[in-house]
């Protein structure tokens, strides 16, 4: 039911136009209001009881030479994290096959650099080749690239590239102060221009205000093209990082922010991303409502906690939801 990419790029409905005023009003609305406009867009191209999988790896881990103030992989905050060095491919095809045994249908490798050297890219484009052995949907993150990095993941197989605006540009320059918001839409350009499928979005809760939300979400929509995976994440306080204690957000901020994204990029899959262990059920029955389709799935993200896959299980039963196949968008 997904729309094809030729849709995508065609059709009047996907706009990348969008004003902050015409962001505002929407955030503005009364909540169920705002949530039914939410659902009813995410009918138009999605099937609503299904969900789409990834589980995450970190392939290399921590002592990042970067500053953002959230993350728990930075080498300059002390949070206590074991460094790891790239992984080889043995390992990642084990966890990739675990991953395959519980259900997931996506594998997401994240490494923490700050953009991977071209030897780097040709170790991990035989992850990549080697994941795609086993049938799964292929992602990386592994910071900025170059040109010809893209093109040479591309054929790899890689099937995702995951690379995040996170937060609007004003707020941006408090969040991180060693790559610009110009650097990351150059990443994001290559990614498209090699044929990647593009997974790009954001993290609410850092102590922003709803107009940095609105920026976001309008940096988001209006990308040349909306990304095909948008990841809302919410923000995972990890004690040693500048953003530990940040004022947390409102739960239905929250959902309302999912709901906005769903309205402005309706045929995009909108993924409940980080944070999931400090939300209810209840909460993340409500942002599947709000036109949440697609969660990380297994016990962990990339460092820190994510829920047990059986309890997700268990969501997803009293939910009625089954698992998207791949191919579905
Ligand atoms: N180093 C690469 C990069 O930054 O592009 C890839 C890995 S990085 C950990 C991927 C994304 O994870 C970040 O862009 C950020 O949006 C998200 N992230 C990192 N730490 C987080 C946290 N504590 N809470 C929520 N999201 C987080
Ligand atoms: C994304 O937007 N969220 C994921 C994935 N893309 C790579 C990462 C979340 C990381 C949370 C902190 C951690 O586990 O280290
Ligand atoms: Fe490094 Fe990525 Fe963490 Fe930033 S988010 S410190 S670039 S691993």
């Amino acid at each position: 039911m997904a729309a094809s990419p030729e849709h995508m790029a065609n059709d009047a409905l996907f706009r990348n136009d969008w004003q902050r005023e015409e962001i505002r009003e929407l955030f503005n609305l009364p909540f169920v209001d705002l949530v039914f406009r939410a659902q009813t867009q995410h009918r138009r191209f999605f099937d609503p009881n299904e969900i789409q999988v990834s589980t995450l790896l970190s392939i290399k881990t921590g002592g990042c030479p970067e500053d953002c103030a959230y993350c728990p992989q930075s080498g300059r905050y002390d949070t206590g994290l074991e460094r790891e060095r790239l992984l080889p491919v043995e390992k990642v095809v084990e966890a990739a096959g675990a991953a395959k045994a519980k259900g997931s249908t996506r594998f997401c490798m994240g490494a923490a650099w700050r953009a991977p050297k071209d030897r780097d890219i040709e170790q991990v484009a035989e992850m990549v080749a080697a994941v795609k052995e086993l049938g799964l949907e292929t992602c990386m993150t592994l910071g900025m690239l170059t040109k010809s990095q893209t093109m040479r993941l591309k054929q790899a197989g890689l099937d995702y590239y995951n690379h995040n605006l996170d937060t609007s540009p004003e707020y941006y320059p408090q969040i991180i102060s060693t790559r610009t918001y110009r650097d990351r839409l150059e990443t994001l350009r290559y990614v498209r221009e090699a044929g990647i499928a593009v997974c790009c979005g954001g993290i609410v809760g850092m102590g922003e205000e709803r107009e940095d939300r609105i920026g976001l979400l309008q940096e988001l929509a209006n990308l040349p093209k909306h990304p095909e995976s948008v990841p809302i994440n919410l923000l995972v306080q990890v004690e040693g990082t500048p953003l530990q204690g940040a004022e947390s957000l409102d739960p239905l901020e929250f959902v309302r922010t999912v709901a906005v994204a769903r309205i402005l990029m309706p045929a995009s899959r909108v993924r409940l991303s980080a944070g999931r262990t400090d939300m209810s059920d209840e909460m993340q029955a409500l942002c599947f409502l709000a036109g949440a389709n697609s969660v990380f799935y297994g016990e962990k993200l990339l460092t820190t906690e994510n829920p047990e896959s059986s309890a997700d299980q268990r969501l997803f039963e009293r939910l009625g939801m089954t698992v998207a196949t791949p191919g579905s968008q």
